[in-house]
Protein backbone atom coordinates (compact mmCIF):
# COMPACT_ATOMS: atom_id res chain seq x y z
CA UNK A 1 0.00 0.00 0.00
CA UNK A 2 1.42 3.46 -0.78
CA UNK A 3 2.17 5.42 1.95
CA UNK A 4 0.58 8.58 3.12
CA UNK A 5 2.50 11.69 2.26
CA UNK A 6 1.69 13.41 5.81
CA UNK A 7 1.61 12.58 9.37
CA UNK A 8 -0.71 14.25 11.44
CA UNK A 9 -1.50 13.62 15.21
CA UNK A 10 -5.09 14.69 17.02
CA UNK A 11 -4.49 15.56 20.66
CA UNK A 12 -7.85 15.62 22.79
CA UNK A 13 -9.81 14.47 25.23
CA UNK A 14 -12.83 13.89 23.27
CA UNK A 15 -13.99 10.78 20.93
CA UNK A 16 -16.43 13.12 19.09
CA UNK A 17 -13.68 15.70 18.78
CA UNK A 18 -11.03 13.84 17.43
CA UNK A 19 -13.34 12.40 15.28
CA UNK A 20 -14.72 15.79 14.01
CA UNK A 21 -11.07 16.82 13.56
CA UNK A 22 -9.99 13.77 11.34
CA UNK A 23 -13.45 13.66 9.13
CA UNK A 24 -12.63 17.27 7.98
CA UNK A 25 -8.93 16.75 7.39
CA UNK A 26 -9.44 13.73 5.94
CA UNK A 27 -9.42 14.44 2.02
CA UNK A 28 -6.06 15.06 2.69
CA UNK A 29 -3.56 12.63 2.09
CA UNK A 30 -2.59 11.72 5.31
CA UNK A 31 -2.74 9.04 8.02
CA UNK A 32 -3.68 10.29 11.49
CA UNK A 33 -2.55 9.22 15.50
CA UNK A 34 -4.53 10.16 18.41
CA UNK A 35 -3.58 10.53 21.78
CA UNK A 36 -6.21 11.60 24.50
CA UNK A 37 -3.69 13.70 27.06
CA UNK A 38 -1.10 15.94 26.40
CA UNK A 39 1.12 13.65 28.32
CA UNK A 40 0.42 10.63 25.50
CA UNK A 41 0.93 13.50 22.31
CA UNK A 42 4.46 14.08 23.60
CA UNK A 43 5.60 10.41 23.68
CA UNK A 44 3.38 9.92 20.22
CA UNK A 45 5.23 13.32 18.82
CA UNK A 46 8.78 12.10 19.58
CA UNK A 47 8.16 8.79 17.57
CA UNK A 48 6.30 9.30 15.02
CA UNK A 49 7.33 13.03 14.53
CA UNK A 50 4.08 14.33 12.77
CA UNK A 51 3.85 17.13 10.27
CA UNK A 52 1.28 18.61 12.14
CA UNK A 53 -0.71 18.36 15.61
CA UNK A 54 -4.29 19.70 16.51
CA UNK A 55 -3.99 20.20 20.42
CA UNK A 56 -7.30 21.04 22.77
CA UNK A 57 -6.43 22.79 25.90
CA UNK A 58 -8.44 21.54 28.33
CA UNK A 59 -7.06 17.34 28.86
CA UNK A 60 -6.41 15.08 31.95
CA UNK A 61 -2.92 14.32 32.95
CA UNK A 62 -1.43 17.50 31.07
CA UNK A 63 -3.22 20.40 29.38
CA UNK A 64 -2.67 21.91 26.10
CA UNK A 65 -0.41 24.86 27.06
CA UNK A 66 1.85 22.40 28.82
CA UNK A 67 2.12 19.86 26.18
CA UNK A 68 3.10 23.04 23.52
CA UNK A 69 5.53 24.59 26.10
CA UNK A 70 7.41 20.79 26.15
CA UNK A 71 6.87 20.07 22.43
CA UNK A 72 8.74 23.47 21.43
CA UNK A 73 11.62 22.87 24.10
CA UNK A 74 12.21 19.44 22.77
CA UNK A 75 15.04 19.28 19.81
CA UNK A 76 12.96 16.60 17.99
CA UNK A 77 9.52 18.41 17.89
CA UNK A 78 10.21 22.23 18.23
CA UNK A 79 9.48 22.83 14.59
CA UNK A 80 6.26 21.08 14.03
CA UNK A 81 3.77 23.32 13.56
CA UNK A 82 0.87 22.65 16.32
CA UNK A 83 -2.90 23.96 15.95
CA UNK A 84 -4.69 24.67 19.09
CA UNK A 85 -8.44 23.93 19.01
CA UNK A 86 -10.46 24.80 22.34
CA UNK A 87 -13.65 25.62 23.05
CA UNK A 88 -12.07 28.48 25.32
CA UNK A 89 -11.45 31.54 23.10
CA UNK A 90 -10.59 34.66 25.64
CA UNK A 91 -8.10 37.12 24.45
CA UNK A 92 -6.05 36.13 27.66
CA UNK A 93 -6.13 32.55 25.98
CA UNK A 94 -5.02 33.07 22.73
CA UNK A 95 -2.14 34.69 23.88
CA UNK A 96 -1.06 32.02 26.42
CA UNK A 97 -1.21 30.20 23.42
CA UNK A 98 0.74 31.91 21.04
CA UNK A 99 3.18 32.25 23.60
CA UNK A 100 3.28 28.72 23.94
CA UNK A 101 4.13 28.51 20.18
CA UNK A 102 0.98 27.68 18.68
CA UNK A 103 0.33 28.50 14.71
CA UNK A 104 -3.11 29.36 14.69
CA UNK A 105 -6.56 28.48 16.89
CA UNK A 106 -9.68 27.16 15.73
CA UNK A 107 -12.56 27.75 17.93
CA UNK A 108 -14.71 24.56 18.85
CA UNK A 109 -17.37 23.68 17.26
CA UNK A 110 -15.73 24.79 13.78
CA UNK A 111 -17.23 25.11 10.15
CA UNK A 112 -16.40 22.48 8.22
CA UNK A 113 -13.77 22.98 6.01
CA UNK A 114 -12.25 26.16 7.63
CA UNK A 115 -9.32 23.30 9.29
CA UNK A 116 -8.97 21.91 6.38
CA UNK A 117 -8.67 24.71 4.17
CA UNK A 118 -6.02 26.40 6.68
CA UNK A 119 -3.82 22.76 7.05
CA UNK A 120 -4.09 22.45 3.09
CA UNK A 121 -2.18 25.91 2.89
CA UNK A 122 -0.13 25.61 5.46
CA UNK A 123 1.40 22.06 3.32
CA UNK A 124 1.19 23.26 0.32
CA UNK A 125 3.10 26.70 0.90
CA UNK A 126 5.63 24.46 2.23
CA UNK A 127 5.59 23.12 -1.39
CA UNK A 128 4.68 25.69 -3.42
CA UNK A 129 7.25 27.40 -5.63
CA UNK A 130 8.91 30.23 -3.30
CA UNK A 131 7.04 33.53 -3.55
CA UNK A 132 10.00 35.18 -1.61
CA UNK A 133 12.88 35.17 0.35
CA UNK A 134 12.58 35.59 4.32
CA UNK A 135 15.18 35.89 7.00
CA UNK A 136 14.60 35.35 10.95
CA UNK A 137 16.55 36.28 13.11
CA UNK A 138 15.15 35.12 16.41
CA UNK A 139 17.34 33.17 19.38
CA UNK A 140 13.66 33.13 20.80
CA UNK A 141 12.10 29.15 19.30
CA UNK A 142 8.17 29.97 19.98
CA UNK A 143 8.17 33.04 17.93
CA UNK A 144 10.60 32.58 15.03
CA UNK A 145 8.33 29.01 14.46
CA UNK A 146 5.56 30.75 14.73
CA UNK A 147 6.80 33.40 12.00
CA UNK A 148 8.45 30.05 10.11
CA UNK A 149 5.33 28.70 10.04
CA UNK A 150 3.16 31.60 8.65
CA UNK A 151 5.47 32.21 6.30
CA UNK A 152 5.73 28.79 5.13
CA UNK A 153 2.67 28.64 4.44
CA UNK A 154 2.65 31.64 2.32
CA UNK A 155 5.35 30.40 0.01
CA UNK A 156 8.06 31.92 1.79
CA UNK A 157 11.55 30.37 1.75
CA UNK A 158 13.35 30.92 5.01
CA UNK A 159 16.43 31.01 7.17
CA UNK A 160 16.41 31.18 10.83
CA UNK A 161 19.59 32.68 12.45
CA UNK A 162 20.12 33.00 16.21
CA UNK A 163 23.57 34.86 15.96
CA UNK A 164 23.53 38.33 14.20
CA UNK A 165 27.07 37.95 12.86
CA UNK A 166 25.92 34.87 11.32
CA UNK A 167 22.83 36.37 9.81
CA UNK A 168 24.77 39.52 8.71
CA UNK A 169 27.22 37.06 6.93
CA UNK A 170 24.41 35.29 5.07
CA UNK A 171 22.56 38.13 3.93
CA UNK A 172 21.96 38.85 0.63
CA UNK A 173 20.88 41.43 -1.86
CA UNK A 174 17.88 39.16 -3.02
CA UNK A 175 16.48 39.07 0.59
CA UNK A 176 13.03 40.03 0.69
CA UNK A 177 12.29 40.31 4.09
CA UNK A 178 14.16 40.05 7.63
CA UNK A 179 12.64 39.44 10.73
CA UNK A 180 14.53 40.78 13.40
CA UNK A 181 13.16 39.36 16.81
CA UNK A 182 15.13 41.74 19.84
CA UNK A 183 16.21 38.54 21.53
CA UNK A 184 18.73 37.86 18.37
CA UNK A 185 22.51 36.79 19.42
CA UNK A 186 25.62 38.47 19.36
CA UNK A 187 24.56 42.30 18.47
CA UNK A 188 21.52 44.33 19.71
CA UNK A 189 19.17 44.86 16.87
CA UNK A 190 19.67 48.65 16.58
CA UNK A 191 23.39 47.80 15.83
CA UNK A 192 22.12 44.93 13.21
CA UNK A 193 19.64 47.37 11.56
CA UNK A 194 21.97 49.84 11.55
CA UNK A 195 25.03 47.50 9.73
CA UNK A 196 22.36 46.34 7.53
CA UNK A 197 21.53 49.79 6.71
CA UNK A 198 25.08 50.80 6.08
CA UNK A 199 25.55 48.83 3.35
CA UNK A 200 23.95 49.78 -0.10
CA UNK A 201 23.01 46.64 -1.52
CA UNK A 202 20.77 45.71 1.43
CA UNK A 203 19.51 48.90 1.87
CA UNK A 204 16.07 48.53 0.66
CA UNK A 205 15.52 44.86 2.35
CA UNK A 206 12.71 45.54 4.21
CA UNK A 207 13.23 44.81 8.09
CA UNK A 208 10.16 43.95 10.68
CA UNK A 209 10.98 44.00 14.59
CA UNK A 210 9.64 41.69 16.71
CA UNK A 211 9.59 43.04 20.46
CA UNK A 212 8.04 42.30 23.62
CA UNK A 213 4.84 43.88 24.32
CA UNK A 214 5.45 47.40 26.06
CA UNK A 215 7.73 49.73 25.65
CA UNK A 216 6.87 52.03 22.91
CA UNK A 217 10.11 54.01 22.88
CA UNK A 218 11.97 50.46 21.78
CA UNK A 219 9.62 50.88 18.73
CA UNK A 220 10.34 54.69 17.86
CA UNK A 221 14.52 53.36 18.35
CA UNK A 222 13.92 50.51 15.96
CA UNK A 223 11.68 52.71 13.35
CA UNK A 224 14.98 55.61 14.09
CA UNK A 225 17.85 52.88 12.97
CA UNK A 226 15.75 51.68 10.07
CA UNK A 227 13.22 49.35 10.56
CA UNK A 228 9.90 49.34 8.53
CA UNK A 229 7.74 48.38 10.73
CA UNK A 230 7.18 46.55 14.04
CA UNK A 231 5.79 43.85 15.63
CA UNK A 232 4.72 42.87 19.33
CA UNK A 233 4.22 39.61 20.93
CA UNK A 234 2.20 37.68 20.84
CA UNK A 235 0.74 38.45 17.35
CA UNK A 236 -1.28 36.89 14.98
CA UNK A 237 -0.10 35.57 12.38
CA UNK A 238 -2.11 37.08 9.95
CA UNK A 239 -0.73 40.05 10.72
CA UNK A 240 2.34 38.77 10.39
CA UNK A 241 1.45 38.13 6.81
CA UNK A 242 -0.64 41.06 5.93
CA UNK A 243 2.82 43.29 6.74
CA UNK A 244 5.06 40.81 5.35
CA UNK A 245 3.20 41.19 1.77
CA UNK A 246 2.73 44.84 2.16
CA UNK A 247 6.58 45.19 2.64
CA UNK A 248 7.74 42.59 -0.19
CA UNK A 249 5.16 44.35 -2.72
CA UNK A 250 6.63 47.68 -1.84
CA UNK A 251 10.59 45.69 -2.14
CA UNK A 252 9.43 44.13 -5.72
CA UNK A 253 7.79 47.24 -7.00
CA UNK A 254 11.53 48.81 -5.69
CA UNK A 255 13.89 46.25 -7.48
CA UNK A 256 11.51 46.97 -10.95
CA UNK A 257 12.31 50.37 -10.85
CA UNK A 258 16.15 50.09 -9.18
CA UNK A 259 16.19 47.75 -12.34
CA UNK A 260 14.69 49.87 -15.11
CA UNK A 261 16.81 53.03 -13.88
CA UNK A 262 20.06 50.91 -14.38
CA UNK A 263 18.79 50.02 -18.07
CA UNK A 264 18.22 54.08 -18.68
CA UNK A 265 21.37 54.85 -17.05
CA UNK A 266 22.91 52.46 -19.30
CA UNK A 267 21.53 53.85 -22.28
CA UNK A 268 22.32 57.36 -21.42
CA UNK A 269 25.89 56.85 -21.25
CA UNK A 270 26.23 54.87 -24.55
CA UNK A 271 25.77 55.17 -28.00
CA UNK A 272 23.23 53.00 -29.86
CA UNK A 273 24.59 52.16 -33.38
CA UNK A 274 28.56 51.32 -31.81
CA UNK A 275 27.65 50.61 -28.35
CA UNK A 276 30.84 52.74 -27.07
CA UNK A 277 30.08 55.84 -24.43
CA UNK A 278 28.57 59.08 -26.03
CA UNK A 279 29.85 62.19 -25.88
CA UNK A 280 27.98 63.64 -22.98
CA UNK A 281 29.79 60.70 -20.56
CA UNK A 282 33.12 61.04 -22.29
CA UNK A 283 33.13 64.65 -21.34
CA UNK A 284 31.85 63.33 -17.50
CA UNK A 285 35.08 60.91 -17.66
CA UNK A 286 37.25 63.62 -19.31
CA UNK A 287 36.19 65.95 -16.74
CA UNK A 288 37.67 63.59 -14.08
CA UNK A 289 40.47 61.75 -14.86
CA UNK A 290 42.20 65.61 -15.70
CA UNK A 291 41.44 65.88 -12.19
CA UNK A 292 42.95 62.80 -11.25
CA UNK A 293 45.87 64.03 -13.75
CA UNK A 294 46.44 67.21 -12.04
CA UNK A 295 46.15 65.85 -8.76
CA UNK A 296 48.76 63.08 -8.93
CA UNK A 297 51.30 64.36 -11.24
CA UNK A 298 50.34 60.97 -13.37
CA UNK A 299 49.78 61.05 -17.52
CA UNK A 300 46.70 61.18 -19.63
CA UNK A 301 46.16 61.02 -22.97
CA UNK A 302 43.53 61.88 -25.34
CA UNK A 303 43.34 60.54 -29.22
CA UNK A 304 40.76 61.95 -31.88
CA UNK A 305 40.06 60.01 -34.92
CA UNK A 306 37.84 60.96 -37.87
CA UNK A 307 37.04 58.46 -40.59
CA UNK A 308 38.74 59.74 -43.99
CA UNK A 309 36.27 60.52 -46.88
CA UNK A 310 33.39 59.25 -45.30
CA UNK A 311 30.92 61.02 -46.82
CA UNK A 312 32.20 59.65 -49.98
CA UNK A 313 31.66 55.77 -48.44
CA UNK A 314 27.97 56.90 -47.98
CA UNK A 315 27.69 58.26 -51.83
CA UNK A 316 28.88 54.74 -52.87
CA UNK A 317 27.67 52.17 -50.61
CA UNK A 318 24.53 53.78 -49.00
CA UNK A 319 24.40 54.57 -45.45
CA UNK A 320 23.43 51.37 -43.85
CA UNK A 321 26.90 50.35 -45.45
CA UNK A 322 28.25 53.64 -43.99
CA UNK A 323 26.51 52.51 -40.42
CA UNK A 324 28.40 49.52 -40.95
CA UNK A 325 31.31 50.68 -41.29
CA UNK A 326 30.99 52.69 -38.06
CA UNK A 327 29.50 49.87 -35.99
CA UNK A 328 32.96 48.07 -37.13
CA UNK A 329 35.25 50.84 -36.04
CA UNK A 330 33.35 51.02 -32.36
CA UNK A 331 34.14 47.09 -32.24
CA UNK A 332 38.01 47.42 -33.11
CA UNK A 333 38.40 50.39 -31.13
CA UNK A 334 36.64 48.04 -27.99
CA UNK A 335 38.76 45.52 -29.05
CA UNK A 336 42.16 47.21 -29.21
CA UNK A 337 42.33 49.57 -26.30
CA UNK A 338 42.42 48.46 -22.45
CA UNK A 339 39.00 47.95 -20.40
CA UNK A 340 40.28 51.40 -19.05
CA UNK A 341 40.85 53.76 -21.74
CA UNK A 342 37.44 55.06 -22.30
CA UNK A 343 36.04 54.57 -26.02
CA UNK A 344 33.66 56.89 -27.04
CA UNK A 345 31.93 58.04 -30.35
CA UNK A 346 32.03 61.54 -30.37
CA UNK A 347 29.23 62.56 -33.25
CA UNK A 348 28.69 61.70 -36.81
CA UNK A 349 32.16 59.25 -38.06
CA UNK A 350 34.35 61.07 -34.87
CA UNK A 351 35.63 59.00 -32.28
CA UNK A 352 37.39 59.79 -29.06
CA UNK A 353 39.69 57.64 -26.93
CA UNK A 354 41.32 58.60 -23.94
CA UNK A 355 43.44 56.52 -22.05
CA UNK A 356 44.27 57.39 -18.14
CA UNK A 357 47.91 56.59 -16.81
CA UNK A 358 49.63 56.44 -20.51
CA UNK A 359 52.43 58.89 -21.51
CA UNK A 360 51.86 60.87 -25.01
CA UNK A 361 54.55 58.61 -26.41
CA UNK A 362 53.17 55.55 -25.23
CA UNK A 363 49.68 56.92 -27.02
CA UNK A 364 51.39 57.60 -30.49
CA UNK A 365 52.27 54.51 -30.48
CA UNK A 366 49.07 52.99 -29.39
CA UNK A 367 47.02 54.74 -32.27
CA UNK A 368 50.10 54.55 -34.89
CA UNK A 369 49.05 50.53 -34.54
CA UNK A 370 45.44 50.80 -34.38
CA UNK A 371 45.77 52.76 -37.59
CA UNK A 372 48.26 50.51 -39.57
CA UNK A 373 45.63 47.58 -38.63
CA UNK A 374 42.74 49.57 -40.17
CA UNK A 375 44.49 50.17 -43.17
CA UNK A 376 44.86 46.79 -43.72
CA UNK A 377 41.30 45.72 -42.79
CA UNK A 378 38.25 45.42 -44.59
CA UNK A 379 34.57 43.87 -44.06
CA UNK A 380 32.54 42.52 -46.45
CA UNK A 381 29.20 45.30 -47.81
CA UNK A 382 25.71 44.35 -46.75
CA UNK A 383 24.72 43.01 -49.64
CA UNK A 384 28.26 40.79 -49.41
CA UNK A 385 29.46 41.83 -52.79
CA UNK A 386 31.88 44.19 -52.00
CA UNK A 387 34.40 45.07 -49.57
CA UNK A 388 34.56 47.79 -47.50
CA UNK A 389 38.01 49.92 -46.52
CA UNK A 390 38.27 52.80 -44.51
CA UNK A 391 41.28 54.89 -42.92
CA UNK A 392 41.32 57.31 -40.32
CA UNK A 393 43.24 60.57 -39.55
CA UNK A 394 43.96 60.78 -35.93
CA UNK A 395 45.03 63.38 -33.38
CA UNK A 396 46.88 62.45 -30.34
CA UNK A 397 47.82 65.21 -26.92
CA UNK A 398 48.79 64.55 -23.32
CA UNK A 399 49.06 66.09 -19.95
CA UNK A 400 52.58 65.79 -20.05
CA UNK A 401 52.10 69.23 -22.46
CA UNK A 402 51.18 71.60 -20.28
CA UNK A 403 47.66 71.52 -20.91
CA UNK A 404 45.68 73.56 -18.24
CA UNK A 405 42.26 72.97 -18.84
CA UNK A 406 40.33 69.24 -19.77
CA UNK A 407 39.09 71.38 -22.66
CA UNK A 408 42.48 71.95 -23.99
CA UNK A 409 43.02 68.11 -24.01
CA UNK A 410 40.52 68.11 -26.33
CA UNK A 411 41.14 70.82 -28.51
CA UNK A 412 44.68 70.36 -29.23
CA UNK A 413 43.95 66.46 -30.37
CA UNK A 414 40.94 67.75 -32.49
CA UNK A 415 43.82 70.22 -34.34
CA UNK A 416 46.25 67.64 -34.52
CA UNK A 417 43.81 65.00 -36.36
CA UNK A 418 43.10 68.27 -39.23
CA UNK A 419 46.73 68.61 -39.53
CA UNK A 420 46.56 64.56 -40.23
CA UNK A 421 44.23 65.38 -42.91
CA UNK A 422 45.83 68.33 -44.26
CA UNK A 423 48.71 66.48 -44.55
CA UNK A 424 47.37 63.95 -46.63
CA UNK A 425 44.80 62.13 -43.99
CA UNK A 426 45.61 58.45 -42.87
CA UNK A 427 47.79 59.22 -40.11
CA UNK A 428 48.81 59.99 -36.70
CA UNK A 429 49.96 63.64 -35.65
CA UNK A 430 50.78 64.05 -32.55
CA UNK A 431 50.50 67.88 -30.82
CA UNK A 432 53.43 70.55 -30.72
CA UNK A 433 53.19 72.01 -27.27
CA UNK A 434 54.40 75.96 -27.93
CA UNK A 435 52.07 75.48 -31.00
P1 LIG B 1 37.07 63.99 -44.21
O1 LIG B 1 38.04 62.97 -44.68
O2 LIG B 1 37.49 65.37 -44.42
O3 LIG B 1 36.70 63.74 -42.77
O4 LIG B 1 35.78 63.79 -45.09
P2 LIG B 1 34.40 63.25 -44.64
O5 LIG B 1 33.57 63.00 -45.83
O6 LIG B 1 34.58 62.08 -43.73
O7 LIG B 1 33.85 64.43 -43.76
P3 LIG B 1 32.51 65.25 -43.81
O8 LIG B 1 32.48 65.98 -42.49
O9 LIG B 1 32.44 66.06 -45.04
O10 LIG B 1 31.37 64.18 -43.85
C1 LIG B 1 31.05 63.37 -42.80
C2 LIG B 1 29.96 62.46 -43.26
O11 LIG B 1 29.61 61.49 -42.25
C3 LIG B 1 28.69 63.19 -43.56
C4 LIG B 1 27.60 62.45 -42.84
O12 LIG B 1 26.49 62.20 -43.63
C5 LIG B 1 28.25 61.18 -42.43
N1 LIG B 1 27.71 60.67 -41.19
C6 LIG B 1 27.65 61.27 -39.98
N2 LIG B 1 27.04 60.44 -39.09
C7 LIG B 1 26.70 59.31 -39.74
C8 LIG B 1 26.06 58.11 -39.37
O13 LIG B 1 25.65 57.89 -38.23
N3 LIG B 1 25.90 57.16 -40.30
C9 LIG B 1 26.34 57.35 -41.59
N4 LIG B 1 26.14 56.37 -42.43
N5 LIG B 1 26.92 58.47 -41.95
C10 LIG B 1 27.13 59.46 -41.07
MG1 LIG C 1 34.09 64.73 -39.33
MG1 LIG D 1 35.49 62.45 -41.81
Amino acid sequence: MEKEKYKILVVDDSNSCRKAIINDLSPLDAKFFESTDGRHALISALKIKPDLITMDVEMPKMNGFEACKKLRGNKTTCDIPIIMVTALASKSELEKGFEAGVAEYFVKPFAKGDLYNYVKRLFSGREAEKSGKAFIGSNDKNSSNIIRMALEKNGFDISEYENAMQLLGSLEDETDLLLLDESIKGLNPYELTNLIRRQKEFEHIPIVYITEKGDPLKLVKALDMGANDYLQKPFWDRELIARANALVKSKRLFDVVQAQNKILETLAITDKLTGLYNRHFLEEVIDKEFGISVRHKRPLSLAFLDVDHFKKMNDTHGHQNGDLVLEHLGQLLQKSFRVCDIKARYGGEEFVVLMPETSLEKAAAKMEKFRQALEKYSLPSLDGRTQLQFTVSIGVAGTEQAIQTKEDLLRFADESMYKSKENGRNRVTVHQSGQ
